[in-house]
């Protein structure tokens, strides 16, 4: 049985609103979540849009394990032949290092259209990434720079909604929503973890007990520090609900609420700055 559910109408719909607007601009900034980079990278883009430069963000930098942001940074540049920068749109700052890199990667672009005798016109991008990684936030942070809305622009799309962020940069709007295509349930339950999955389409607990797994393979010591138990205590949702006193009426451990506040706390990076991926796990990808 699956624990974790998918919607083929809905992704076959999405792919297909991806693919239209990936092809209404010059270069593409496509976000990730550095605590899963392989499970929230989109591996089809290059296909969708074959030639079309892409900036990849590895988001969320302040909650994943640095260490590891650096090095799957350099394994995602080495398979996508993409410029990869790590961010962390909490902090304002990174919004000019992604104005700098887009108009880097358009300037083969422009000069090909200067060469063809076309006008010259601002470089078009746009946000994609799969849920919650951060898309909403990259366009508010990049608009907040911008001076004038343009309104839409007809003979490129009419729904559409531009904003001119510099004299250089035009950005829709509103984002990409990558499909999450995967049927893998380890890819998936990652994706739950991280919130980029809806809450109806899981079970908190087969999530909640998927991530302790990983937390106590990778993060034995710290998982152990957080909650107080010693090294040959068993970690489970039974034996943490026991340790927070989350006990129902009849003396049962709060399993449910074990789960939820066990995927908020590390959803908020409270418990620490953990990335649930590694390297060697997919190098042969
Ligand atoms: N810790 C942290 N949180 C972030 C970062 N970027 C965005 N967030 C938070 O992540 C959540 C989702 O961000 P959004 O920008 O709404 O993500 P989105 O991709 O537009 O999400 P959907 O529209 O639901 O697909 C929000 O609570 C943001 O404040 C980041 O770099 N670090
Ligand atoms: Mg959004």
């Amino acid at each position: 049985m699956s624990h974790i559910h998918w919607y083929p109408g809905h992704i076959a719909k999405a792919q297909k609103q991806l693919k239209e607007k990936l092809n209404l601009v010059d270069v593409i900034i496509e976000l990730l979540d550095a605590r899963i980079p392989y499970s929230s990278w989109y591996k089809n883009t290059a296909e969708l849009c074959p030639n079309k430069p892409r900036l990849i963000l590895m988001n969320k930098t302040d909650v994943a394990d640095s260490k590891y942001t650096k090095l799957w940074a350099d394994f995602l540049h080495k398979k996508t032949n993409c410029k990869v920068i790590p961010t962390n749109l909490l902090n304002k700052n990174d919004t000019n290092i992604i104005i700098s890199e887009v108009v880097n990667l358009s300037k083969e672009i422009m000069q090909k259209r200067t060469e063809k005798g076309l006008l010259p016109r601002p470089t078009r991008t746009m946000v994609i990434g799969m849920p919650n990684v951060g898309k909403s936030s990259t366009i508010n942070r990049l608009v907040k720079r911008a001076k004038t809305k343009t309104g839409a622009k007809a003979g490129v799309t009419r729904q559409q909604q531009w904003v001119r962020i510099n004299e250089k940069i035009e950005l829709l709007d509103t984002p990409g929503i990558i499909p999450t295509i995967q049927d893998d349930q380890f890819q998936a339950l990652k994706l739950a973890c991280v919130n980029s999955i809806g809450e109806n389409a899981y079970d908190s607990e087969y999530v909640a007990n998927g991530l302790i797994e990983i937390l106590l393979k990778y993060y034995n010591k710290e998982i152990r520090k957080y909650y107080g138990f010693l090294e040959n205590e068993e970690i489970n949702l039974n034996s943490i609900a026991l340790k927070k006193n989350w006990i129902l009426k009849n003396s049962i451990p709060d399993i449910k609420r074990a789960s939820l506040i066990l995927l908020s706390t590390f959803r908020d990076g409270k418990i620490g700055n953990f990335t649930l991926e590694r390297i060697e796990e997919y190098d042969n990808v």
